[in-house]
């Protein structure tokens, strides 16, 4: 199918005109979601937004097709995503926040920074299926070393110092975006989320809102998830600032976040070491020598913890499973000991 420019502006390939092949065979007619609001979402098509009506959710940066009837607007099919950013919301089930993301920007504010949640947002990301890049927010409002300090902490990902006042970082997130990948803006209220969005698109396009002058919290500016087109190619979505982000299920996100760790785990006597109490933890004995970082260590657990409950929640069976690993685990660490 012949793609015009619009659609290619907004990522479309050769791979999602396959996908949606069929629809668009029986006369359905392509787009991607640029804003969900309440049974009803926003298409970008070739020939402007549409507002479709629907009782499935899709998520902002689904390609769909959409089956058009006079003023009816209904959605024919949505193609299978190539990543998805999501999180176990409070009650427990997975919400998709952004579809076929490339990029995922962790945005970490300088005047405000919790490393922990932002390995935690890393973990996410990496689950997603995209690339995190951490942007850390409002640099010219940073105490000295706070780059270097966030970089020896974090593994494998890349960090950015980004300030929509001194223009700092912002080349480098459009260059990152081009020529048409996806990214998606993850961070607490307040991080500077829609105002780096402002200054891609060049125009202030997105409300911002002054944090609290206390304790430099947000205030919940953004309320809606959405899509924009960056002039300089590429799409950006911007989210509202989540309090909770709990990871829905363990694909690989812990691991990719925390490489030095897993590297150390390596050497534990123990293939299912909990890094806490085991005799012979490679990973204890880093934290000793200084090679892993304690806290880092310490969320990691945390992280992983947390990854087990969830799946036990969701099966019991490998619940009872655990049990009997913790059982015959606690049988080798006695046996260890008793034959020192
Ligand atoms: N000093 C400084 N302030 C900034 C910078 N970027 C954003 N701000 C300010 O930080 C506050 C919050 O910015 P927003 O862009 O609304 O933050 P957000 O991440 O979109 O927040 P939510 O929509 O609530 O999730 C606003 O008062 C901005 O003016 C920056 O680079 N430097
Ligand atoms: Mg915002
Ligand atoms: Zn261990």
């Amino acid at each position: 199918m012949e793609a015009d420019g619009s659609l290619l502006r907004l990522g479309w390939d050769e791979g999602i005109a396959a996908l949606l092949a069929d629809a668009v065979a029986a006369g359905a007619v392509p787009g991607r979601v640029v804003r969900i609001e309440r049974g009803a979402c926003t298409v970008a098509t070739g020939d402007g937004d549409r507002v479709a009506h629907t009782r499935t959710a899709p998520a902002v940066g689904d390609w769909v097709a959409l089956r058009v009837e006079g003023d009816d607007v209904t959605l024919a099919t949505t193609a299978e995503r190539r990543s998805a950013l999501a999180r176990r919301d409070p009650a427990g089930l997975t919400q998709v926040l952004a579809a076929n993301v490339d990029i995922v920007f962790v945005t970490a504010p300088a005047d405000r920074l919790s490393v922990a949640r932002v390995e935690r947002e890393t973990a996410l990301a990496w689950d997603s299926g995209a690339r995190p890049v951490v942007l850390l927010t409002k640099f010219d409002l940073a105490p000295a070393g706070l780059v270097d300090r966030l970089r020896d902490r974090l593994t494998g990902v890349e960090v950015v110092p980004t300030s929509v006042l001194t223009g700092e970082g912002t080349r480098e997130m459009a260059a990152a975006l081009q020529p048409s990948r996806t990214a998606v803006l993850l961070g607490p209220s307040g991080a500077g989320k829609s105002s780096l969005v402002n200054v891609l698109l060049g125009s202030d396009v997105l409300a911002t809102g002054e944090v609290r002058s206390g304790d430099h919290r947000g205030r919940h500016t953004t309320t809606a998830r959405q899509l924009f087109l960056v002039p300089s190619g590429g799409v950006l979505i911007d989210t509202p600032g989540l309090r909770s982000l709990s990871l829905p299920a363990d694909h690989g996100g812990v691991a990719a976040a925390f490489p030095d760790i897993e590297a150390a785990a390596d050497g534990c006597r123990f293939g299912d070491c909990s890094h806490e109490h085991e005799p012979a933890c490679a990973v204890i004995a880093a934290v000793a020598d200084g090679t892993l970082d304690a806290a880092r260590v310490e969320n990691y657990r945390k992280l992983r913890s947390e990854l087990d409950f969830e799946a036990r929640r969701d099966d019991p069976q490998t619940a009872q499973a655990a049990k009997r690993v913790g059982r015959v685990r606690s049988k080798a660490i006695r046996q260890f000991y008793s034959e020192r």
